[in-house]
Parts: C-alpha cells; structure tokens; sequence
C-alpha cells in the first residue's frame, strides 16, 4: 500500500485539491495541518522516521506533547499537493516539551512545515482542550470574498458574524457560536498565533484582515463545509453591498431566535443586537 492510499491521506489531499480549486491559494498561499489518531499513526508507521532533526516550533503547545500531525509545507503550492505530496506536505511529531518538532516524512526536497506552524498547532492545542479532543483539523486560506469585507465592514466579531449570518439561512445553524477578527497583523509568528488561539477558544472561525481566514473542525469535511459555508455568505454579502448599501429586508434578530429554538443551536445575544 501506499502512503497516498491511506484514508487520511486521501482525505488531505483531497481537501487541499478542493481548496485550490475554489481559488483560495494563489501560489503558495494557504495552509492546512491535521491531528493524527493513534490508529493513523499505525497505518503510516511503516514511512515514518525518527532520524531528522528537532527543530524549534516557535512557540509551546505542551497539550500536544508526543503527537502527530500532516501538514503543509513552507513556500509550497496547493496546486501541486496532488500531483506531487511527498514534496508539498509532510508528517511531523512533537516532542515532550511541545517546543521542538522533527520531520518524519514527506517534505522530500528539503522542505519544512507551514510558516504559519504557531498558529495551526495553538489553534489545535486549543480546539483539542475545548472540544475534548474531538476537532483534528485546522485551515488557513485566502478566501477572497472575506478579505474584501475586512476592507468595508468593522473589524468586529458582532458585525462579521451577524451580517454574515444574514447572508444565508444556514450560517448561524453552520457557525452558531460565531466568528472572531483578529486586527491586521504580521503573519507567520507567534504573536499572531496567540492572537487567534485566544479566539479559537470560543468560535471555529477566525478572519485575518486583509489576509485571509482560519477554519477548525473535526474531520476535513466540516472544516472545509464550514470555510466554504463563510466564504460563500461573504460573497453574497459583497454581491449585495455591491448593488446598494442599504438592504429592503433581511433575516432579524427575532427570526434568528425563532431559527434557534427549531434548529436546536444556540446563538449567543451578543450577536442579536437591535441595529
Ligand atoms: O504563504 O498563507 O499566511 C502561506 C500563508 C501565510
Ligand atoms: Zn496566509
């Protein structure tokens, strides 16, 4: 069997393949890690090594001492993760201190794991302390529509996730606790990693402004459903802030609460305000 055969392998590539598709990662924009299950472990141990070096993280995630994790690599393309994995992504584990990282396949031509490293293993240190170890995947992509929007609109959590929510039905059933904005920033460190990390503890999306956005989920199908589920209520909402600035009608804070009660989701007030 090959590496590329194994399920979760699959399911990365794949989901990096559908996120090019979409337009989201010009060049080398964009990056995606996964928390690997014990049982995912076993099925790649055979191309694992232990020979590379420990190199320094960036940061500490001590809740994820010893684990494992797919990534993509620095400078690399998500055009090419399908045709070329070995070189474009890569698996690498944690040691004891949740400081140090080594290399333990892929990443072929002397490639090393996403510039933005920080950020994806705090967001998983986090997601895996508040969901009980369920959410796996993190994903960072230049979603077009949503950099837009953190042009025109507040760089507020209420207002992107309440005119997000209006934008369709099915955001606040998709996103019910929300979003979170994180400021301009410089990316690629851990200040910027800390930053979003703190907002990760209460949402499952984080927009960078005049960068892009943050995605966590449980398997590669909800974090790319719910990337995809925000990217498209931010395109409509371009599309009508492009035709007026001034909507007749939209989804109230009454009808919000109406959804919940139905959908069985709660939505926090914060988001309901009276405008
Ligand atoms: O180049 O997206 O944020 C990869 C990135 C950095
Ligand atoms: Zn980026």
């Amino acid at each position: 069997m090959k590496i590329t055969e194994v399920k979760f392998v699959e399911g990365f590539i794949r989901m990096a393949n559908d996120g090019w598709e979409q337009g989201w990662h010009e060049r080398n924009g964009g990056n995606l890690s996964y928390r690997m299950k014990d049982e995912d472990v076993a099925a790649v141990k055979e191309f694992l090594s232990e020979d590379g070096e420990w190199k320094e993280i960036g940061t500490e995630v001590p809740g994820l001492a010893n684990e494992y994790f797919m990534v993509t690599g620095s400078g690399k393309y998500f055009r090419n993760v399908i045709i070329d994995p070995e070189d474009s992504i890569g698996i690498i584990k944690v040691d004891e201190t949740g400081t140090k990282y080594q290399i333990q396949w892929g990443f072929v031509n002397g490639g090393r794991p996403t510039s933005e490293l920080p950020s994806h293993l705090m967001n998983l240190e986090v997601k895996k302390r508040v969901t009980n170890g369920k959410y796996r995947v993190v994903y960072h992509a230049h979603t077009t529509n949503t950099i837009a929007l953190t042009f025109v609109l507040p760089l507020k959590d209420e207002v992107f996730t309440r005119e997000l929510w209006e934008m369709a039905t099915e955001c606040p059933v998709v996103f019910p606790s929300g979003i979170g904005v994180v400021d301009w920033m410089v990316p690629g460190g851990k200040d910027i990693a800390v930053a979003t990390s703190k907002l990760m503890e209460q949402y499952d999306v984080a927009i960078w402004a005049h960068h892009g956005m943050f995605a966590s989920g449980e398997d590669f199908d909800l974090t790319f459903g719910l990337m995809h589920t925000v990217e498209k209520a931010a395109e409509i909402l371009v599309k009508v802030l492009s035709i007026t600035p001034n909507k007749l009608q939209t989804i109230t804070p009454d009808q919000f609460r109406h959804l919940a009660n139905d959908f069985k989701v709660e939505l926090p007030e914060k988001f309901l305000y009276e405008k």
